[in-house]
């Protein structure tokens, strides 16, 4: 009898063939816990603790089981009983606790770093609703709570338990552990997410998150704040953050006196990575449990500044905590005094360097000067990002610590982005250069065949399939049909106006008016946007606005409609990305120059065979460098412009709108037909802001782009030679594995231990 027979059997006492969905994802879940519960330890000194207030896992079936290398075996056996993995998994909700790019980037790396065969777990917190979910109503996003956590989930509750104290409560804290398995290997790391068992989460209503503040002890841990470098500070978020991070430093002392440190030595024991400024409590948390446990200031500090690393994510301004001393003082009396000791303490060492001050003229701690200061290393995400930091946002810092700057390029698991997401790719690749490449990321072999007819028309064949995938994925779960033999064109990522989707937008009504014309596409274009919009980010929510009833003004116009379909997916998630990926023909990354830190999707899409059209920013640059200029379609200007135009207040929207190409396009938001459908004060909030604001500068590209998309759309029609480029870029794609990333991170940072190094580049 097979080990899933036996498990079936055990929990339902009859054959698989008799199972619900339900039942048999009940099964396989305790068969993975304990397949997880039988692999060995790690036993090294010295231990990685990635902090993040984001984790951004998906679902996580298929890929525990791909990584415990059963996938195929479990798979043939459900199908031999007229049973199917993709619709068990269905039953599994997936963990929204992350709002985007930096929460998955967290997941990606919890997956490399165990595959790697590297110690270290990841250090957050379980929010009971996670981000709320996106619901469209008369064209505008709602956001209603998502209660993801079932009775039984990968959640597995653990023993340990903390005191946390603030001023006005002292909580004691629960922990919850999921396994994170490694691919081929068989140490397993741990997501560790701490939680308060007096969260209720009664106080949640529709649409809206209320906050009691005389009542932290129900709300705590009850939802992830709906921001994407994006800022709305307030007190809880501030009890969020220390109570992470004093969980994670007592947790780390205790693991770590237990592998026989005396504290003095900590540094040898445990390394920590704070992913952006939401952890950077940890700092002070750290330095008061040493001199809490007799260490002197000093000597603590030197401690706490050999074991913590920090990384940046952005140089939006909004998204760089401050934190008033007023409101620390409120919440953590004795953090915000040993904030005020770091900030003296480091005053004294550069006077008068009011740059690189911690607490600034107006009484806010910056979490991430803290970090630079109290840290050994500070990177950023992408090679052009990590530049403009040391030569822009962060050039005072560079200044007096050049040692510490370093650029840590992102990368993506290829695990769940083309194994688990786009597995005929992956078996395609298989027969091709041998499934090596599983364990390498090394695609380049697949260069060989970048002439060969046979292979291009099967990688095409590839990317027909992955069309109709996605049409009955999109039939199912929010009833829109598509033609799956059209070009498929995706912008997904959240709704932020420096990620442009108002330009890609506007580029659709150029498109409305040239087929009004009579300049009808050879090949029908389908644009699919997903992304959810901070709640309080009112222009973000007019851009979803526009965009529906754009799309319904299309759908109704029998000239436009065969040739142009525009879909907005509702509730972009994780689950939705592994079905859109596969299947674009064109990955749209056209944010304004100089914002997009490193952008991860953009690898996602090159690696599942989409050409990218770009700006030149964050890794696009990368990845242009890699392909080549003849197999990318770059436009627009550079970051170095967009600097100096902030810089010297150069940019005056009017100036755009006034053109005879642009004006139309601005002016179509409030036309007579978006008005009946749309809603008034939101279009003319959005036209106004585009036509004399700008902040974002979405006309100063708009004609290159809608030149570059025409080229693009025409290039297309040559078959042949567009999947010969697609081919290209996969092979070139090998360089954005998060194996890399993190093969990368801890032969210059964390230096620990490794088992596997299979990394070619
Ligand atoms: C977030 O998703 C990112 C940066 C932030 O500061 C916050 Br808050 C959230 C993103 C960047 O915008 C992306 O460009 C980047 O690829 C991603 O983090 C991972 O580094």
């Amino acid at each position: 009898m097979s080990r899933l027979e036996n498990y079936v059997l055990k929990a339902y006492n009859k054959p698989i063939r008799e199972c619900s969905d339900a039942e048999l994802y009940r099964v396989l879940l305790d068969l993975v816990k304990d397949l997880g519960d039988g692999l060995p330890k790690h036993t090294t000194k010295k231990k990685l603790y990635y902090f993040s207030a984001e984790f951004l896992i998906g679902k996580l079936l298929s890929n525990n089981l791909l990584n415990l290398g059963i996938y195929d075996e479990v798979n043939n056996e459900l199908i031999a009983n007229g049973k199917s993995l993709l619709d068990i998994e269905e039953a599994e909700n997936e963990p929204s606790l992350g709002n985007g790019g930096l929460g998955r980037l967290a997941a990606c790396f919890m997956d490399s770093i165990t595959t790697l065969g590297i110690n270290g777990d990841g250090i957050g917190l379980n929010y009971h609703f996670g981000l709320f979910q996106q619901v469209f109503k008369h064209n505008n996003q709602l956001a209603v709570p998502d209660p993801w956590i079932t009775e039984e989930s990968w959640l597995n509750r653990n023993e340990r338990r903390y005191q946390v104290k603030f001023k006005d409560y002292t909580f004691t804290s629960t922990l919850y552990d999921i396994d994170v398995f490694g691919y081929h290997h068989d140490k397993r790391n741990r997501l560790r997410l701490f939680d308060l068992e007096s969260v209720t989460g009664d106080i949640i209503e529709e649409g809206t998150i209320h906050f009691d503040k005389s009542n932290i002890e129900e709300n705590l841990t009850l939802f992830l704040y709906p921001d994407d470098s994006d800022h709305a500070g307030n007190l809880l978020r501030i009890y969020q953050q220390y109570f992470m991070v004093s969980n994670g430093a007592q947790l780390i002392i205790d693991e770590a006196l237990d592998r026989g440190s005396n504290l003095r030595d900590l540094a040898d024991y445990a390394v920590i990575q704070i992913n952006d400024t939401h952890p950077a409590l940890v700092i002070p948390e750290m330095v008061r449990l040493l001199t809490e446990r007799g260490l002197s200031f000093d000597e603590s500090v030197e401690i706490v500044r050999n074991m913590t690393a920090f990384t940046n994510h952005t140089i939006l301004s909004e998204a760089l905590e401050k934190w008033p001393m007023s409101d620390l003082d409120e919440v953590i009396p004795e953090i915000a005094k040993i904030i005020r000791r770091l900030d003296e303490k480091m005053k004294a060492e550069f006077p008068g360097n009011h740059a690189v001050a911690i607490i600034d003229g107006h009484g806010r701690a910056h979490m991430a000067h803290m970090a630079i200061h109290y840290g050994f290393s500070i990177n950023g995400v992408a090679r052009l990002h990590s530049d403009i930091l040391k030569d822009t946002e962060l050039r005072h810092f560079y200044d007096i610590y050049p040692d510490k700057f370093n650029n840590k390029t992102n990368g993506i698991t290829f695990r769940r982005w083309i194994m688990d997401a786009n597995p005929e790719l992956a078996d395609t690749l298989d027969s091709l250069i041998s499934p090596e490449w599983r364990d390498t990321a090394d695609l380049k072999p697949l260069l060989e065949y970048k002439d060969d007819k046979a292979v291009i028309t099967k990688l095409r064949a590839v990317k027909f399939n992955n069309k109709l995938r996605l049409k009955k994925h999109l039939k199912t779960s929010q009833g829109v049909d598509i033609n799956e033999h059209s070009i498929i064109d995706i912008q997904i990522k959240r709704i932020h106006e420096y990620k442009r989707q108002q330009m890609l937008a506007l580029y659709i009504i150029h498109k409305y008016f040239d087929i009004k014309n009579g300049n009808v596409p050879k090949t029908p274009i389908t644009i699919l946007f997903g992304g959810k919009a901070a709640n309080a980010y009112t222009i973000a929510r007019d851009i979803i606005h526009m965009i529906l009833t754009l799309s319904q003004i299309i759908d109704n116009d029998p000239e436009v409609s065969p040739h142009l379909k525009v879909v907005f997916v509702e509730n972009y998630n994780v689950t939705h990305a592994q079905y859109l990926i596969p299947a674009a023909d064109i990955s749209e990354q056209i944010s304004l120059a100089s914002k997009e830190a490193s952008g991860t999707g953009n690898m996602k899409f090159m690696l599942n065979g989409a050409l990218t059209l770009c700006t030149m920013d964050g890794a696009n640059v990368e990845i242009a460098e890699r392909v080549g200029q003849e197999n990318i379609y770059t436009f627009g200007r550079d970051s170095q412009d967009i600097v100096n135009l902030y810089a010297t207040n150069g940019y005056n929207a009017p100036d755009y709108y006034y053109r005879d190409r642009i004006k139309p396009l601005v002016d179509f938001i409030l036309s007579p037909g978006m008005l009946y459908l749309g809603d008034e004060e939101r279009l003319r909030r959005l036209h106004h802001d585009i036509s004399t604001k700008d902040y974002f500068m979405a006309l100063i590209d708009l004609e290159e782009f809608i030149d570059v998309k025409e080229k693009m759309y025409a290039d297309y029609e040559d078959h042949d030679n567009w999947s010969r480029r697609t081919l290209i870029n996969i092979a070139n794609a090998g360089y954005f594995s998060s194996d890399r990333t993190i093969n990368d991170y801890n032969r210059d940072i964390w230096h620990l231990e490794q088992e596997h190094q299979d990394i070619k580049e």
